[in-house]
């Protein structure tokens, strides 16, 4: 399997020295890790790969060639050349003036121009075209970040057999941000991220953003992260990006760095020194730093003199006009605060605008005392995570915004918001007084966490559960020659047995259970069934709705799960020892979930509670359901009972007896053809009784212990009806 690699930037940039084209490595924090994955030993990408991206720069047409081939033989690459008229519209435009802002949680920023909008559909398509080119038939594509949000579902519409996968380094807002975009935007980015078989994020909080946008503009639910569309599964899931800790850790032993380390020692002189690194962006709240700095030395007059704050930042989209704004109000609360507190002896803020080159920033992280990163908004901020691996001596204190990805794993870092000038204040203060003991505790934990989940494991992690989905999935979906061959095994069966559930499988889902009655087509292709096997209708229902919809039929009835069944002709029996002096208990903490659920409500049965919520609002529903699932299990935790969370119905009823139990005794009497179809979790207990010559199918892209799952329930009744359209006398000619 090959593995092609997507995003906006190659990971190599051209760069005109002396008239000639030249190479360098790529800045950012994707580049460097896919690089280190790529020649790691514990990489699975060893049948080899190709990185598809821009190269940095518009290359003449002369020179477009050459570049090709030397990107594909140098690095394994695979340019796309994209005009300035592209990168105006696509990343300088639509990338960095409507995404990037309304990610970070700017939405005062946000442009909603049409124009950049349409360059950002076309450069996805320029980029899909470039992929196709290079991926096989079974290749892996795995597409990065918010340049591309739309090429996966491209991909997939033009080749549905590609494996692709997503993973968006930045964060994906909440859903009441989200919905800012026009409605032709919002819904095309999210298909066009669910075009991926596995969309990954940092956090799960951003993953859970994304499937409650998911719910609510597109209509899809997912269980456990489980997107279901209409003919496939799509799934997200957190995967924390992490860093080269090996080599972080190792390299502050080299020479170089222990050299370059005590130089810096010696400019901040035996005082402490702060260290902070970002690109030139709103979104890293360096004002605010400044800020809080500043408060910190009005506060601490003792630490005057005895501490400076290193400020790196790198330049960053130069020519935008917020940007240079920006610029001039950090020169300008620099100043001031060198001018205010500092003199000959000492300047509190060494400020450094530039970039360095990695391998330099390890000395900075060694020589500093506090790392401070405290932006606004951060996908994840891995230079958070490279201090923290820098320091193998196990003391410094990283001091980490609330609002970046990485500190929902770094939790022993002193924790600040970003937005509160006097706490962050406070705790540079209790950042440079902290013990020795205490630094090498928090410390130790938290290198021992990044030291188990790697860069290379987060890469691997990915691929690995991308490859695993689809291959369960394919297992399981009823390819088409299988349907035929149930229908040919049924013709020719001797003793035919079908147990079939109702609701859900048989008719769709109705907002009422009232309104899913038999219509008369249903009821006739019912009794032709019955002409020529054994059919039991296995439902969660109660027993006087089966009565009245399908008791005239020449069927066998199950009612309520298993507690009540009824023999083709005969009378209703119980099946096993049932009680109901549980009811009032529950049914009174169901009816206080009503009263805190608009549109939902309770059904009593004769032995079963169900909570139902089809018709609640469906947010604020699946929040409720699981509160109520939590308590009905406390509560009914030391008796007999069960709690089950069906298709938006929350049920209590006597354990012990269930769908499996009560076919248990149709099995019993020997068929050569079963099959069993339902959709809901009830279901299952059915499916697990099942003997394996039997055929089982589950509605719904979910796991199962059925043999078999279909996406839509109107495939599942067409299976039964072309079995009802077998002629009557027997096997067909
Ligand atoms: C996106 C998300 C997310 C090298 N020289 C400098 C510098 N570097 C390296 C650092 C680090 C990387 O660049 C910057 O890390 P970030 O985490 O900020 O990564 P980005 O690629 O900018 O950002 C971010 C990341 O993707 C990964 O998913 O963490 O949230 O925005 O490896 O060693 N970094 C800086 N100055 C230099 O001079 N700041």
């Amino acid at each position: 399997m090959k593995l092609v690699i997507v995003s906006n930037r190659l990971p190599v940039s051209l760069f005109e020295k002396d008239g000639r084209l030249e190479f360098a490595q790529s800045p950012g924090g994707l580049a460097s890790g896919m690089r280190t994955y790529l020649s790691s030993p514990r990489s699975a990408a060893a049948s080899g790969y190709t990185w598809v991206g821009w190269p940095g720069r518009a290359v003449d047409p002369d020179l477009q060639d050459e570049v090709t081939r030397r990107c594909r033989d140098e690095f394994s690459a695979r340019p796309l050349f994209l005009s300035g008229e592209d990168t105006d519209g696509f990343y300088e435009g639509f990338c960095n003036q409507t995404l990037w802002p309304l990610f970070h949680y700017f939405p005062a920023l946000v442009s909603f121009d049409e124009g950049p909008w349409a360059t950002y559909e076309r450069i996805n398509s320029v980029f899909c075209d470039a992929v196709l080119e290079e991926a096989g038939p079974g290749d892996t594509v795995w597409v990065h970040d918010y340049h591309l949000l739309l090429l996966p579902a491209m991909l997939r519409a033009r080749r549905p057999g590609l494996k692709v996968g997503f993973f968006l380094h930045i964060p994906f807002p909440s859903y009441e941000l989200f919905r800012l975009l026009p409605d032709r935007w919002r819904r095309a980015l999210l298909g066009g991220m669910l075009g991926a078989d596995l969309v990954g994020f940092h956090t799960n909080d951003y993953a859970q953003h994304f499937l409650k946008s998911v719910r609510r503009i597109l209509g899809y639910d997912h269980e456990m992260g489980r997107v279901m569309l209409p003919n496939r599964l799509s799934r997200a899931d957190t995967f924390p990006m992490g860093i080269e800790f090996e080599a972080f850790s190792a390299r502050s032993d080299e020479p170089g760095v222990v050299g370059k380390r005590d130089e810096l020692r010696g400019i901040i002189g035996g005082g402490k020194a702060i260290l902070s690194i970002d690109r030139l962006d709103y979104s890293k709240g360096i004002a605010n730093r400044l800020l809080a700095y500043r408060a910190f030395l009005e506060a601490n007059p003792d630490w005057r003199g005895r501490v400076v704050l290193l400020m790196v930042v790198v330049p960053s989209r130069t020519g935008v006009e917020d940007y240079q704004r920006m610029k001039s109000r950090i020169d300008e609360l620099v100043g001031e605060i060198n001018g205010t507190f500092g003199g000959l002896s000492w300047t509190p803020v060494l400020y450094q605008y530039k970039s360095f080159p990695q391998e330099e920033l390890v000395p900075l992280y060694d020589a500093s005392d506090v790392m401070l990163v405290t932006p606004l908004r951060d996908g994840m901020n891995l230079v958070a995570k490279e201090y923290v691996a820098a320091r193998a001596d196990g003391l410094g204190v990283l001091v980490l915004s609330e609002m970046t990805g990485a500190a929902s794993e770094l939790g022993e870092a002193v924790l600040v918001n970003p937005n509160d000038i006097p706490e962050m204040a406070r705790a540079l203060a209790t950042a440079l007084e902290m013990s020795g003991e205490d630094q090498l505790r928090r410390m130790t934990a938290l290198r021992d966490r990044l030291r188990r989940y790697d860069v290379v494991r987060w890469a691997g992690d990915f691929l690995e559960a991308l490859g695993e989905d689809r291959s369960r999935l394919d297992r399981h979906m009823l390819p088409p020659a299988t349907r035929e061959r149930i229908v040919r095994e049924f013709r020719s069966a001797g003793r035919r047995l079908l147990l079939l559930d109702y609701d859900g499988t048989m008719v769709p889902i109705r907002p009422t259970p009232e309104e899913a009655a038999p219509g008369p087509g249903l009821l006739a292709m019912l009794g032709r069934l019955a002409g020529l096997g054994d059919v039991v209708v296995v439902s969660g229902r109660p027993r006087a709705t089966l009565d009245a919809w399908l008791g005239r039929l020449d069927v066998a009835l199950v009612a309520e799960h298993g507690a009540w069944v009824r023999e083709r002709g005969g009378d209703w029996v119980v099946t096993g020892a049932l009680f109901d002096d549980w009811k009032p208990g529950v049914r009174d903490l169901m009816e206080r979930y009503v009263d805190r659920l608009p549109g939902a409500r309770v059904e009593e049965k004769e032995f079963a509670l169900a909570w139902h919520y089809r018709l609640a609002e469906p947010d604020l529903a699946g929040l409720r359901a699981q509160e109520l699932s939590d308590h009905l299990i406390d509560l009914t935790e030391t008796s007999e009972l069960r709690v089950i969370q069906g298709h938006k119905v929350v049920e209590v009823r006597p354990a012990g007896t269930s769908k499996g139990t009560a076919c248990q005794a149709f099995l019993a009497r020997g068929y050569d053809f079963v099959l069993g179809v339902g959709d809901d979790t009830t279901d299952e207990d059915l499916f697990r009784v099942l003997p394996p010559s039997a055929y089982s199918i589950r509605v719904g892209l979910t796991q199962s212990y059925a043999r078999f799952n279909v996406a839509e329930q109107a495939e599942a009744l067409g299976l039964i009806e072309a079995l009802a359209a077998v002629p009557p006398d027997g096997p067909a000619p």
